[in-house]
């Protein structure tokens, strides 16, 4: 028997007890600077804490991401002379809208909302960290390449639907929809339970696109 037969044994799928089992509710981004009076707010971001919560405990499984971005990061206008925050530069991978600072590591607008209560998290990806790109997406960063790894920690922990929350509709959480259609999972968005930023029509786009990938809305 080979290396590799046996590391599948044992590793292969993991038991499932029952349907929901295979379900996990990803909460993006769910952090003070996205909400009123943080540095990047969301129009009306804080109120979708509640619903979440509530969400939440209908779910067995639940991960949470965090925009975690260093001091001086590429996606911060305030890193490129002369620019404002929402112009939009080339870097190295493409376009990338630039953003007031925002979720700086450690710093109090990086930490989850207050109003945010969800101690069975299971998961919390961190995104945003590598100083040159920026990463809507929790699975995949801006150069559309970096993977965070989620994709092979939901397909190791046997997930194959994922439901989508938080902040912003219209980035961080269409990315995430669009990536998770990618990987292969079925993917539902809870849009009573998101926020969108709407920068030059956005939300509208978000929608269409996500709609247009088989992404579900609950
Ligand atoms: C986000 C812009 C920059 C988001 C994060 O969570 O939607 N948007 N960083
Ligand atoms: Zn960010």
């Amino acid at each position: 028997m080979n290396t590799v037969h046996r590391a599948n044994e044992r590793y292969g799928d993991p038991p499932r007890e029952s349907p929901r089992d295979s379900e996990v509710l990803i909460v993006v981004d769910p952090q003070s600077d996205f909400c009123p009076g943080g540095a990047l707010a969301v129009p009306h971001g804080d109120e979708i804490m509640p619903l979440v919560n509530r969400l939440a405990r209908r779910f067995a499984h639940v991960i949470l991401t965090q925009d975690w971005h260093e001091p001086g990061h590429a996606s911060f206008a305030s890193a490129h002379a002369g620019r404002r925050p929402y112009d939009t530069i080339a870097l190295a991978y493409g376009p990338q809208i630039l953003w007031p600072d925002h979720c700086v590591q450690g710093t109090a607008g990086a930490e989850f909302h207050r109003d945010l209560d969800i101690p069975r998290a299971e998961l919390i990806v961190r995104k945003g960290f590598h100083p040159g790109i920026d990463s809507y997406s929790a699975f995949r960063e801006n150069d559309r390449q970096t993977p965070t790894g989620l994709a092979g920690y939901l397909r190791e922990r046997g997930f194959g639907r994922v439901t989508l929350c938080g902040l912003a509709t219209d980035f961080c959480v269409l990315y995430s929809a669009l990536d998770s259609r990618a990987a292969g999972f079925e993917t539902a968005v809870a849009l009573d339970a998101c926020r969108g930023i709407d920068l030059d029509g956005s939300l509208g786009k978000a929608l269409a696109a996500m709609r247009a990938a088989g992404v579900w809305f609950i």
